[in-house]
């Protein structure tokens, strides 16, 4: 049995979405940002950097969300993750853009907004880095249905996820047709309907 502490919509809806799509069933701990919960001693017990998601299997802790899928989608042997060979290295690629340069490029806008910017060539700067990884996220989608190629992997439901992070930023994000294309059928899948349900999030990066 698993147990996955979250905040609604976070990164930590990727493990969600990964355990939804592998039939896993999940408790759901919500870790509230905003009431500070992710600060409290009891939290920071079990993951000491205060980020979600943290997921605890039987009883084992397990950290970082890129490491969570691999595992999880190994363990329940996922098509979502490539089992060798070039399919393999690409789901890893994408799934690391999507959770170690996607990822901290939203966090840079979000810490500077948590300290009254959201003016000024540093914030600029910060979107245009999001604009930029957009961009190249497009490219490569206006020549492959998938961001790895011809085959859905897990490093799509993460891009997936990041993109509704979008209208937090204070800044235009732009994300093209094909990019909202692939958004719409990623965020379609029922595993991913079944966790905006329980998380309750609006999709709104498709529109
Ligand atoms: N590298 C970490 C990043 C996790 C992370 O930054 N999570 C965000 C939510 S998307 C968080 O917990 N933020 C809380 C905070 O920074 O205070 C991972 O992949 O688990």
């Amino acid at each position: 049995m698993y147990k996955l502490y979250y905040s609604p919509g976070a990164c930590s809806m990727g493990i969600h979405i990964a355990l939804n799509e592998c039939g896993q069933e999940v408790e759901l701990e919500e870790i509230s940002f905003a009431a500070r919960q992710n600060r409290s001693a009891e939290y920071l017990a079990i993951n000491p950097r205060g980020h979600v998601p943290t997921l605890v299997e039987d009883g084992r802790v397990l950290r970082e969300g890129a490491a969570i899928l691999i595992h999880v989608l190994e363990k329940h042997d996922s098509p979502l993750l490539p089992k060798s060979g070039p399919e393999r290295d690409a789901a890893i690629e994408w799934l690391m853009f999507a959770n170690s340069t996607l990822h901290p490029a939203y966090a840079r806008v979000f810490f500077l907004k948590r300290g009254g910017v959201t003016e000024g060539t540093l914030m600029d700067a910060a979107a245009t880095n999001i604009n930029d990884l957009w961009s190249e996220v497009e490219h490569r989608l206006a020549e492959h249905p998938y961001i790895c190629g011809d085959k859905v992997t897990i490093a799509d439901i993460l891009l997936t996820v990041i993109a509704n992070w979008s209208g937090n930023v204070p800044k235009p994000i732009h994300l093209g047709p094909n990019t909202k294309r692939l958004l719409k059928e990623i965020s379609s899948r029922p595993a991913y309907q079944k966790a905006l349900a329980d998380e309750r999030v609006e999709y709104k990066a498709a529109a």
